[in-house]
């Protein structure tokens, strides 16, 4: 039965198309190369729309396409106006705006206003001399407190031609803005409506968390250290500063905004979300992701468990209640590959594991972000010597921990293969030709040895693909308003292998469940549910009776069910 809109329009969750959409994140240097050059770049995102379109997505988030001196592959950037070389000119940007209109689709750029490159103008007359007038455009002090820099070592370094410090909460080529600036706050603000004016529909503001600094920066006592992350969010001025930009800029346009709210508590995201606050539109939140990071040795991961997995889902619902609202994603360009992370990638349960997350992802009560390949099961890397990273996380801790002797090579490579962030950025995987279809060039990161395996060629006309199963949960996405604004329940958030939650919208009723466990579980509906018919199952199982009050799971199965 297909549910209208109207239906639900009685429901406390007004709809609007970013809670309907489905969200496609684009990594461009890993997507598509077009010229030889070995980096993703815009006409390749233009070549591979039809692709994505088939999938069935509504909206792409890409990260930064600004010029950039690649410090943090474009996290750094030098002009906010320019497009970066490696990925094409303003014309091209111009075009893949006007061709995803054609297509019906929208754009999100990311927004990195938190810090700039070392080489942006501003900075570089900031540092020029302490009477600059750009000099308070960064933050300058005669003595370095105990900051801590995300990727290692102090958050403050020394600039020999004043003698003074700048802070950077992430690399020393990363000076963080100074937001208590009114004359910042306004150059941010006209370069964002720059970007709106061209017919951006989306801004996912990086690291918004932090644009507020504690003043006079104290010294952090040992346990602020160990949480910097979440300290560095409690800057008194944060929400007054966000709404400043709700109301000057996003409020002007018609456009939709996700902040990524790292370091943030999830009990703490609706003050970003609540929609009578006017802030953001919505959050990503990062407790779920990160529920294996190891508290003291951040680089390091422990085991995780389903309860804990499902109470993160289970709060981040129950925070955003009728009010907030979230993006939902399980990998991003910063985190390893999902079916690796949360799955089983070994090749006899990667495909069903993929499909189960799949599962998981497209069913939330918050809008679903699909990180580029995640739809293939693409899997992390088989890293082996500290050459064959890029990611500044990793070099940057290699220097701090390894190079220090505080901590064994072995040790941290061996971590560091499962957590770095360049799981994530290998190439896309198109085809089983050389370097997998991305580029006729030598690739900037490696090609994962598994492409002729795990490609989208393969996979597009498979119906028993990773990538058809994603169509078509993205399709039940779109038919299923109760999928999107119905109630969430978690049927038992104790069962450590079994995830199952009912999403409620007056007489639509559905079961979602999902084995997290590679072995057949026989599964008895709790709360005298029972079964009226099957909506989708990720992998053959035995058919489900009418009325049917238990399942028999395969290993890895998951499914959507409507309820009696
Ligand atoms: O992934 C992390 C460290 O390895 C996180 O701490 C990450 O830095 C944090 O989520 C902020 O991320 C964003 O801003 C960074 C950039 O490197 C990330 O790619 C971006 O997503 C600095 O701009």
């Amino acid at each position: 039965m297909i549910q209208s809109v109207d239906q639900i329009q009685k429901s406390s969750q007004l709809p609007t198309w970013w809670k309907q959409a489905v969200f496609y994140q684009v990594y461009p240097r890993s997507f598509k190369n077009t010229n030889g050059s070995g980096v993703g770049d815009i006409n390749g995102i233009i070549e591979k729309l039809d692709y994505l379109k088939q999938l069935g997505i509504d909206a792409i988030w890409i990260n930064p396409h600004y010029d950039s001196p690649n410090t943090d592959n474009g996290y750094d950037i030098r002009n906010y106006e320019k497009i970066m070389e490696e990925y094409g000119t303003m014309e091209d940007f111009d075009r893949l705006i006007s061709e995803m209109q054609k297509r019906n689709m929208r754009l999100m750029v990311d927004v990195v206003i938190n810090h700039s490159s070392d080489q942006h103008e501003w900075f570089v007359q900031s540092r020029s001399s302490k009477d600059n007038p750009y000099r308070d455009y960064y933050f300058w002090r005669d003595e370095p407190n105990n900051y801590p820099s995300f990727f290692g070592g102090s958050a403050w370094t020394k600039d020999d031609t004043t003698g003074q410090y700048y802070l950077h909460y992430f690399a020393k080529e990363q000076p963080d803005l100074n937001w208590d600036n009114p004359k910042v706050r306004e150059d941010l603000y006209n370069m964002l409506r720059f970007w709106l004016d061209k017919g951006v529909s989306g801004f996912r503001l990086d690291t918004v968390a932090t644009f507020s600094k504690i003043p006079n920066f104290p010294e952090f006592t040992p346990e602020q250290v160990l949480n910097f992350d979440e300290e560095y969010t409690k800057g008194p001025h944060l929400h007054q500063y966000i709404r400043e930009i709700n109301e000057k800029v996003f409020s002007e346009y018609d456009v939709v905004t996700a902040g990524e709210i790292f370091g943030v508590p999830t009990e703490e995201s609706i003050k970003f979300t609540d929609h009578r606050r006017k802030e953001l539109n919505m959050a990503f939140t990062f407790d779920l992701v990160r529920l294996d990071v190891d508290h003291a040795e951040k680089w390091r991961r422990k085991d995780w468990t389903l309860p804990h997995f499902r109470k993160i889902i289970h709060d981040l619902h129950q925070t955003a209640g009728e009010h907030g609202w979230n993006a939902f994603f399980l990998d991003n360009h910063d985190n390893p590959r999902v079916v690796s992370h949360f799955g089983d990638d070994r090749p006899e349960w990667r495909v069903a594991s993929a499909k189960a997350l799949g599962t998981v992802i497209l069913t939330q009560p918050a809008t679903p972000f699909i990180y580029q390949g995640t739809e293939l099961g693409m899997t992390n890397y088989p890293f082996q010597t500290i050459e064959d990273f890029d990611d500044i996380g990793v070099t940057g801790f290699w220097k701090d921990l390894v190079e220090t002797g505080k901590v064994p090579a072995d040790k941290f490579l061996e971590a560091s293969k499962y957590t770095s962030r360049d799981n994530a950025r290998t190439p896309f995987q198109w085809d089983d030709t050389e370097n997998a279809g991305f580029t006729t060039g030598t690739p900037w990161l490696k090609v994962n040895p598994n492409y002729k395996e795990i490609n989208a060629a393969r996979q597009v006309n498979d119906p028993d693909s990773v990538f058809s199963y994603y169509k078509s949960l993205i399709q039940l996405r779109h038919e299923i308003p109760t999928l999107t604004y119905g109630s969430y329940h978690d049927l038992d958030l104790n069962h450590d292998s079994v995830y199952a939650y009912t999403r409620i919208d007056g007489d639509y009723k559905y079961l979602v469940v999902v084995n997290f466990k590679d072995s057949e579980i026989d599964y008895p509906l709790p709360e005298d549910l029972s079964i009226a018919s099957t909506v989708i199952e990720s992998s053959a199982q035995k058919s489900v009776q009418n009325n049917a009050t238990s399942l028999q799971l395969a290993p890895w199965q998951s499914g959507i069910y409507r309820l009696n």
